[in-house]
C-alpha cells in the first residue's frame, strides 16, 4: 500500500455476513436533482460501495416505481431535517424510509457530506440497522491553508513539494487535484487558501487567475471554494501604483477592480487571507494605518460578492522590549468593533507560534465584536517534521476545550470560534496543511491522521481524539480490533510524549534556529531577541521559566480573572503551563513530589523512553498492517527515538549548566558532552 488512497480505500469488506447485509441494502443509488455537488455525491457513493461490496451499484435518476429492490436515495430538500445545531446548509441526515435508506441535506454539499458519513459507517463496520444519524457542522468556514509558493516549494512543508503544478496549469489538470478535493470533502473541508501567507503578487495577475480558475473548477463539484493569500503591496508591484495605502482612493479602486476581475473568472471565489505587517511582510502600518483600515478596505472591495477577508493576527512588532506573548493582543484588542462584517480575524491557537504546547491565545474571548478564526498548524513545523509520530487531535482539542471564562465558566475557545458565545453570523477555522507531492501526501504515513482529525474537529469539536483516531485507523490501517486499540492508544499519547522529550513543563521556543529542527536551548543571538531560545526559557542560577505574572511581564493580565487566578499561582498553575508563566527555582518542590530539576529530567528521560514504548507497540501490530506502511512507520520511529535522545541530552546537559544538579537516579547521565550535542545542531545550520 503506497498510502495514496488515504482513508478512502474502499477495499472489499471481508466479513461475509456484513458484506451481504450491505449488498442487500444498497442495490442501487437514486439521485434526483441537477446540482453538480449532488452528482458528485452519487458518484462518490457508487465508487465507495462498488469497492466495499465488490459488485456494481447503478446510479439512477429516480426510484423505479414498483421496484422491490432496496436502494440509497440522495435527496436535496430545502426543508431537510438535518440537525438542531450548526450550519444547516451543510448538514445531513441519514434515515431508513421503507425499504430504502435516504441521505438528505439542504444542499448538494449536505448530501455529499452525508454520503461520506455513510461510507465511513460502512468502512468502520456499523450494522445496517444502526446507520441513522444527523449532523451539521458547528463552524461555517472550514479551511486548509497551504503555505505553497509559486516555485513549487512549500514553506514548512515536509512531504515533498507543492501539489500545485503552476507551470502546467491551467491546461494540464493533475488527477491528484481531484483526489485532494475528494479527501477534503470527505472530512467536511469546504475551502482552501492555495498559496503561502508570505504571498507572491503573482497569483493576482490575469495569467495566474486562469490557473486558479482551473483548480477552482476541480474543487467546485466537491463543495470546496478557493481563497487566495494576498501580498499587501500588490497595487505597487503589479498595479503600477506608487502606494499601497489602504485609504488611498487609487489603491481602493485597484483592489475593487481586481476583486471584480477575480469574480468574473471565479464566480464562487471565497475571499482573501492576509498576513500583513508581520515578519517583514508589507501592510497598512507602512502608511500609518491600522489592521482594521486594511481589512475593511478589502471587505469593501468584495462589495456584494459572497466572500470574506481573513486577516491574520500573527503580528509582533520589531524590537519589542517586553514580551512577544502580548503583542498581537495589544495590537488587535483595541480594534474590536472596528472591523466590517465580512472580516474575520485569524488567530493562532497560542500566543507565540504553534509550539508543542501553548496556553490558548488571550485574544480568544477578548474580541467579542469580531468573529475569530482559529488557526492551527497541521504541518509539524515544531512537532517533529515528518519523522515524529505525533497525533495532533489532542493539541487541537486542548485549545478548543480551553475555558476563556470571559463570559463566565463555560466560555470555551470552541464557542468563541463557532460564534455561539457572541452570536456571530460567520465563523471559521483554518489548518495549515501538511500535504505535499509525496505519494502518500503527508510524508509520515501517520501524518494523514492529522489532516483527517483537523477536518473532523472543524466539523464537530465534540468528537474525542480517540474516536477520531479509531475511525481513521480502521479506514486507513486495519480493522483488527486489538491492533486498532493499540494504534489508537499510541496515537492518543503521542503528543504528550513529544512534549515530554522536547519542551516539558511549559518550556517553549527552544528549537533550532530558523529551520526549527532539533533542540537549540542555548541560542542567544538571532535576528531578533524573540527569535532566540534564552528569551523564552530564562534559565539562570536560580531557576527556569518566563515570569509572566504581575512581577514579570504581566502577560497573565490579558486573561480573564478566573484564568489569571489559576495560572498566576505556581501552586495551582497546571504543570503543563508552569514555565510559560513562572520562573521556578531549581530546587522548588512540585506537586509530583520532585523538585523542578528532578521533574524536568524525569520528563525528558521518560519521554524519550516512551518512544521505545511506541516502537514496541507498533512492532506488535505488524501482522495487522500493510507491510510497506508498517516498515515506513518503523523506520520513522527509529529516527524519532534518535531525535528524542538528542533533545533529551541537549536539554538536560544545557540546563544542568544552570541548575548545577546531578541527573537524578535511576537515570544514567548522557554519555555525550554538551559540546558534542551542540555540534550536532550546528550541522543543520550549515549553509
Ligand atoms: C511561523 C513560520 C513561518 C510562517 C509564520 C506565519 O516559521 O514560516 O510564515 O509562522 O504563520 O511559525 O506567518
Amino acid at each position: 500500500d503506497d498510502g495514496y488512497r488515504l482513508w478512502l480505500k474502499y477495499d472489499p469488506i471481508t466479513d461475509v455476513a456484513q458484506r451481504n447485509a450491505y449488498r442487500q441494502a444498497a442495490q442501487y443509488i437514486a439521485a434526483d436533482g441537477s446540482s453538480i455537488v449532488l452528482k458528485t455525491a452519487a458518484k462518490e457513493l457508487q465508487r465507495g460501495l462498488q469497492g466495499l461490496l465488490g459488485q456494481p451499484v447503478p446510479v439512477v435518476a429516480k426510484v423505479e416505481s414498483g421496484s422491490t429492490k432496496r436502494g440509497i436515495l440522495l435527496i436535496v430538500s430545502p426543508t431537510a431535517n438535518v440537525s438542531v445545531t450548526g450550519h444547516s446548509q451543510d448538514g445531513y441526515r441519514i434515515l431508513a424510509q421503507g425499504r430504502n435508506l435516504v441521505v438528505t441535506g439542504r444542499s448538494g454539499a449536505g448530501v455529499l457530506y452525508g454520503v461520506f458519513a455513510l461510507l465511513r459507517e460502512l468502512q468502520t463496520g456499523q450494522p445496517v440497522s444502526n446507520l441513522a444519524q444527523a449532523s451539521s457542522p458547528r463552524i461555517q468556514y472550514r479551511l486548509l491553508n497551504h503555505w505553497d509558493n509559486p516555485n513549487g516549494t512549500v514553506e514548512r512543508g515536509y512531504a515533498g513539494s507543492s501539489i500545485w503544478k503552476w507551470y502546467e496549469l491551467p491546461n494540464n489538470l493533475d488527477p491528484r487535484y481531484t483526489d485532494y478535493a475528494r479527501a477534503n470533502a470527505s472530512i467536511g473541508i469546504n475551502g482552501v487558501a492555495i498559496n503561502n501567507v508570505n504571498a507572491s503578487a503573482r497569483y493576482l495577475t490575469p495569467e495566474y487567475l486562469q490557473k486558479v480558475k482551473a483548480l477552482a473548477g476541480v474543487f467546485r463539484p466537491y463543495g470546496i471554494r478557493v481563497y487566495l493569500s494576498v501580498f499587501w503591496a500588490a497595487p505597487k508591484v503589479i498595479g503600477g501604483l506608487k502606494t499601497s495605502d489602504p485609504l488611498d482612493p487609487q489603491v481602493k479602486q485597484w483592489w475593487a477592480a481586481k476583486t471584480e476581475e477575480i469574480y468574473k473568472v471565479i464566480p464562487d471565489f471565497g475571499g482573501f487571507l492576509v498576513k500583513a505587517n508581520s515578519e517583514g511582510e508589507p501592510g497598512p502600518q507602512d502608511y500609518g494605518r491600522n489592521h482594521a483600515d486594511g481589512a475593511n478596505m478589502l471587505a469593501d472591495a468584495l462589495g456584494q460578492h459572497d466572500g470574506i477577508v481573513m486577516w491574520r493576527a500573527f503580528v509582533y512588532k520589531a524590537n519589542s522590549n517586553g514580551d512577544r506573548f502580548k503583542e498581537a493582543y495589544e495590537e488587535f484588542k483595541p480594534l474590536d468593533g472596528k472591523f466590517l462584517p465580512k472580516v474575520l480575524v485569524q488567530v493562532k491557537n497560542g500566543p507565540i507560534d504553534f509550539q508543542a504546547r501553548e496556553p490558548f491565545h488571550p485574544l480568544f474571548g477578548a474580541m467579542p465584536k469580531t468573529p475569530l478564526v482559529l488557526e492551527v498548524q497541521i504541518t509539524q513545523e515544531y512537532l517533529g517534521f515528518a519523522t515524529h509520530l505525533v497525533y495532533l487531535a489532542p493539541l487541537f482539542k486542548e485549545c478548543l476545550d480551553s475555558d476563556t471564562q470571559t463570559k463566565g465558566p463555560g466560555s470555551m475557545v470552541a464557542k468563541v470560534v463557532d460564534g455561539s458565545l457572541d452570536q456571530h453570523r460567520i465563523s471559521g477555522i483554518a489548518g495549515v496543511a501538511n500535504i505535499g507531492s509525496d505519494r502518500n501526501w503527508t510524508g509520515h504515513p501517520m501524518g494523514q491522521a492529522n489532516w483527517y482529525a483537523f477536518g473532523r474537529l472543524a466539523w464537530d469539536y465534540h468528537l474525542t481524539s480517540a474516536a477520531i483516531a479509531t475511525e481513521w485507523a480502521k479506514m486507513t490501517l486495519t480493522r483488527e480490533p486489538k491492533a486498532v486499540a493499540t494504534i489508537v492508544d499510541m496515537m492518543d499519547k503521542s503528543r504528550d510524549i513529544y512534549v515530554r522529550y522536547t519542551t516539558p513543563l511549559g518550556l517553549h521556543h527552544i528549537m533550532g534556529e530558523s529551520i526549527h529542527y532539533g533542540p537549540q536551548p542555548w541560542l542567544a543571538k538571532a535576528g531578533r531577541p524573540d527569535w532566540t531560545a534564552v528569551y523564552y526559557h530564562k534559565a539562570d542560577s536560580l531557576g527556569l521559566g518566563f515570569n509572566r505574572t504581575a512581577t514579570g511581564s504581566n502577560a497573565l493580565a490579558l486573561y480573564s480573572p478566573g484564568v489569571q487566578k489559576q495560572w498566576g499561582d505556581p501552586k495551582t498553575c497546571p504543570l503543563n503551563y508552569l514555565l510559560w508563566f513562572h520562573h521556578v527555582g531549581w530546587k522548588q518542590p512540585l506537586p509530583t513530589g520532585r523538585t523542578l530539576w528532578n521533574e524536568l529530567v524525569t520528563r525528558y528521560y521518560t519521554g524519550a523512553d516512551s518512544v521505545t514504548w511506541m516502537q514496541q507497540r507498533w512492532a506488535s501490530v505488524k501482522p495487522a498492517v500493510d507491510p510497506a506502511v508498517h516498515a515506513d512507520v518503523t523506520a520513522r520511529l527509529q529516527i524519532q527515538r534518535q531525535e528524542a535522545l538528542w533533545w533529551r541530552d541537549a536539554c538536560v546537559l544545557y540546563f544542568q549548566t544552570y541548575s548545577r544538579q546531578p541527573i537524578p537516579a535511576p537515570f544514567a547521565p548522557p554519555t555525550r558532552t554538551l559540546a558534542e550535542v551542540k555540534s550536532l545542531v550546528d550541522l543543520y545550520q550549515l549553509k
